[in-house]
């Protein structure tokens, strides 16, 4: 009977977005403990920063801080009387480093301390960094809910002791503006999005054979590739999305996608097609070519300020360089075949983004195709079907694992599980060669989604491989049912919070998983 009860209950819990007495955390934490009791968080909580030196970093936390509270009221009235005990009035805030600009590795943990004893009661955040108490921001709305009795933001469980750090410094999602156009309004949407899941990588694939939808000042003719008059990206506006990311902790990695996947940029300079009729790759004869991309890669070194630029290299088919003669001349004169003229072009391309300050991230050809010629520094970006990380990695290069059969978002078949349960340490046994994994990324590639779908085809997938990436493997469940009901309630917790994030496939509300 108690446990038929209890079954009854999580399937309420689960149907209807209500916390059962669960630790309703997404991605879970390191380490949580926590009691029983209610506490109520002030309408008017109070946020209170000690330590940084990042001059931004009070006013990052500020901002942080009044998004969290709007988002603990999900819009309701929290027009309740405040009880006169058992009120939380504020957060403490403590950033402990010196170094607290955004970037790859920076520190991302956090301790938070929620007491039920004080005078004031204020919830406590120690980080070292500002973007790991952007974290504890999230997870301490995470703790709260709407409450109806009392029409106030509620918290239940307290005293709670959470400890937290990510598995891996890379959490990424890809999205494409190249296919279909995505405006500023859904690419912030999706930022604001990962932070719910604490990704901390959005890696804009922003041109491709379709279109070319970004202002290139060195090349102004670039954007005539651009779908449409209006459907474009102004350095300014690449700008205020680096910046609006940066401002949640989350990196933003530019991405060209050289040589193949280039098409669009001959509508404004056709000397980069190879001919009229044969439009990519690029032309790897042209030196034009390279001072097109020494440009964008000038251009983007002021406004992306990540260490990596992503150059592509996957897919290239060279047929169109032996089918024209000026090309195929240049390859004789250079002794070369088409393999070592995409190997010639990748590198190439390599030197000159090196030479803007960046390190190189490129898609898994380069490494399967000439691996050991790479610049030691390149990051490899698995893709395809195979196992190639633990090949990356025994080379002693770096790896973002992506594997399409498993964490594809275009992929509309596949399932939250799957996303779950894809491993990026898979078949790497060695710690120091498990080091040089340095995370994954889901992809939300654009041929088949806009504006008008692109929430609904990320979430909540995308966060099912964020708690792959960000726990501990001790707390991911190699049986998802465990993480089915606790996954539900963060996806109801979207929704709420106006990301349009779809049920998960069974939902959980046919089976009331414990
Ligand atoms: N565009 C680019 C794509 C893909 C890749 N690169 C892709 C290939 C296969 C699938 C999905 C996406 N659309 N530039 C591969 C990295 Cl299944």
């Amino acid at each position: 009977m108690a446990l038929a009860l209890r079954l009854l209950l999580a399937f309420l819990a689960i149907g209807s977005c209500i916390a059962a007495d669960h630790i309703d955390l997404w991605p879970m934490p390191k380490s949580v403990s926590h009691g029983t009791q209610r506490l109520y968080v002030s309408n008017n909580a109070t946020m209170s920063m000690a330590g940084s030196k990042y001059s931004d970093g009070k006013a990052i936390l500020k901002d942080a801080f009044q998004r969290m509270l709007d988002l603990m009221k999900l819009n309701h009235n929290a027009d309740g009387a405040n009880p006169s005990s058992s009120l939380l009035t504020g957060v403490n805030i403590v950033v402990l480093s010196t170094q607290d600009e955004l970037g790859f590795e920076v520190d991302e943990s956090y301790n938070l301390t929620v007491p039920t004893i004080g005078e004031p009661l204020h919830a406590q955040i120690e980080a070292q960094t500002v973007f790991g108490a952007l974290h504890a921001l999230q997870t301490f709305s995470q703790l709260c809910h709407f409450e109806f009795t009392s029409r106030l933001i509620g918290l239940n469980s307290a005293p709670w002791m959470i400890s937290d750090a990510p598995r891996f410094p890379y959490r990424g999602l890809l999205i494409d503006t190249s296919r279909h156009y995505l405006p500023l309004a859904i690419i912030k949407g999706v930022i604001d999005a990962m932070t719910y899941s604490k990704l901390n990588v959005l890696h804009w694939h922003i041109v491709d054979e379709q279109s070319f939808p970004i202002e290139i000042p060195s090349y102004p003719n670039l954007w005539n590739g651009s779908y449409s008059y209006s459907e474009r990206y102004t350095m300014s506006d690449a700008i205020d999305i680096v910046r609006y990311a940066e401002k949640r902790g989350v990196n933003v990695l530019a991405e060209i996608d050289v040589p193949g996947h280039a098409r669009s940029w001959g509508v404004g300079y056709p000397s980069l097609w190879p001919s009229d009729s044969c439009r990519e790759p690029l032309d790897v004869s042209n030196n034009f070519t390279f001072k097109v991309i020494d440009g964008i890669l000038s251009d983007f070194s002021k406004v992306f300020k990540f260490k990596f630029v992503h150059l592509g290299g996957d897919e290239v088919n060279t047929s169109c360089w032996t089918a024209t003669p000026h090309i195929k001349e240049w390859l004789n004169n250079n002794h070369m075949n088409v393999s070592d003229a995409y190997r010639y072009f990748v590198l190439r391309a390599q030197k000159i983004a090196i030479s803007h300050g960046y390190e190189v991230i490129n898609w898994e050809e380069t490494f399967n195709n000439f691996g050991d010629k790479l610049d030691r520094k390149t990051v490899v970006h698995n893709w395809l079907g195979g196992d190639v990380a633990p090949k990356v990695v025994a080379a002693g290069l770096r790896c973002i694992v992506s594997n399409q059969d498993k964490w594809y978002l275009d992929h509309l078949d596949a399932t939250w599980e799957g996303f779950y349960l894809n491993e990026p340490l898979k078949g790497i046994n060695n710690t120091e060669q498990q080091r040089l994994v340095i995370g994954g990324e889901v992809c939300m590639w654009g041929e088949q989604i806009d504006a008008s779908d692109i929430e609904q085809t990320i979430w909540p997938r995308a966060a099912a491989a964020a708690e792959r990436l960000w726990s501990p493997l001790e707390q991911i469940a190699e049986d998802t049912r465990s993480a089915t009901s606790r996954l539900s309630r963060f996806r109801c917790l979207l929704n709420q919070r106006g990301v349009a994030a779809a049920p998960l496939a069974g939902d959980g509300r046919t089976a009331p998983y414990e």
